[in-house]
């Protein structure tokens, strides 16, 4: 059986691709900071598969390393990664934009990615296989007004996710990247910082993207022969063309 580590598996697609793994019989270490529900997520699919929760800010360098090195033996081996946690804080432009908000994207959606993804690669290394799946965004394949920063922050994972797949090419691991446009979760309410009236705006007048659509690429990348690797998805809601082009009933 293999073993996948999910970061961000609190909420939204992290937690549907969770549910979705274990649907195919893939053993979970689940990572979030609200412990609480990955402790119910935890409890909901033991009876499927074997799950272990971490939690940890991947923000914290220290903590993740601590936390990655602390897993128990059973868990020890990763068989796939997916970097999933990360947000959007903010929508402004970048003349006004918030430091707070520039330094929360860069430090989640880049920063801990790399970090999440040091303290995992040695492992596939020595393992000589590994699966790493990294979740970008519409916005690393193009910039839209007012996401400036978040859309740096998602190019930066475009970049790195080519520079994985260039670097661990002669260890014989797997990278690829899944970058989706409008996918309803909890993604707006924090990047509206608790405004839900507007979050749902954000939603309303098309069918949107769900996080099980997004974990359902998750396991069909996941289940293909080893000589196949997906490299790189975009996957939009039929009603969306582009960031700023969707075709709405409103
Ligand atoms: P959610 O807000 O529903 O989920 C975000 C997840 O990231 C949560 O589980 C959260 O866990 C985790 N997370 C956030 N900050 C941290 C942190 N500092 N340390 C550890 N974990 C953290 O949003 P989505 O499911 O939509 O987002 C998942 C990914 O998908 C993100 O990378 C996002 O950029 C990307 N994406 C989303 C799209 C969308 O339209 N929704 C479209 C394209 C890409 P906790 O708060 O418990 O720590
Ligand atoms: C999330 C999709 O368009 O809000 O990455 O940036 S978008």
């Amino acid at each position: 059986m293999k073993t996948a580590l999910i970061t961000g598996a609190t909420s939204g697609i992290g937690k549907s691709t969770a549910i979705a793994l274990a649907k195919h019989n893939i053993n979970l270490i689940i990572c979030g900071r609200r412990t609480e529900r990955l402790q119910e997520l935890q409890k909901e699919l033991s009876n499927t598969v074997k799950v272990y929760t971490l939690s940890f800010d991947v923000r914290n360098k220290e903590e993740v390393f601590e936390k990655i090195e602390s897993l128990p033996e059973e868990f020890q081996q990763i068989d796939i990664l997916v970097n999933n946690a990360g947000n959007a804080h903010g929508l402004d432009p970048i003349q006004t934009g918030s430091i707070e908000d520039w330094d929360a994207m860069i430090d989640i959606n880049v920063k801990g990615l790399l970090y999440v993804s040091k303290a995992v690669m040695p492992k596939m290394i020595a393992q000589k296989s590994g699966h790493i799946i990294n979740i970008g965004s519409i916005a690393g394949k193009e910039v839209y007004p007012n996401g400036n920063v978040y859309c740096a922050s998602k190019h930066a994972v475009d970049a790195i996710n080519k520079g994985m797949q260039i670097d661990l090419n002669q260890h014989g691991i797997k990278v690829g990247a899944i970058h989706p446009g409008l996918v309803e979760t909890e993604f707006s309410n924090v990047r509206f910082k608790g405004d839900d009236k507007r979050a749902d705006g954000v939603y309303k007048g098309f069918d949107p993207l769900t996080p099980e659509d997004i974990a359902d690429l998750v396991s069909f990348v996941v289940t293909r022969p080893y000589h196949v690797n997906i490299a790189d998805l975009v996957v939009f809601p039929t009603a969306q063309a582009s960031s700023t082009i969707i075709k709405k009933s409103l």
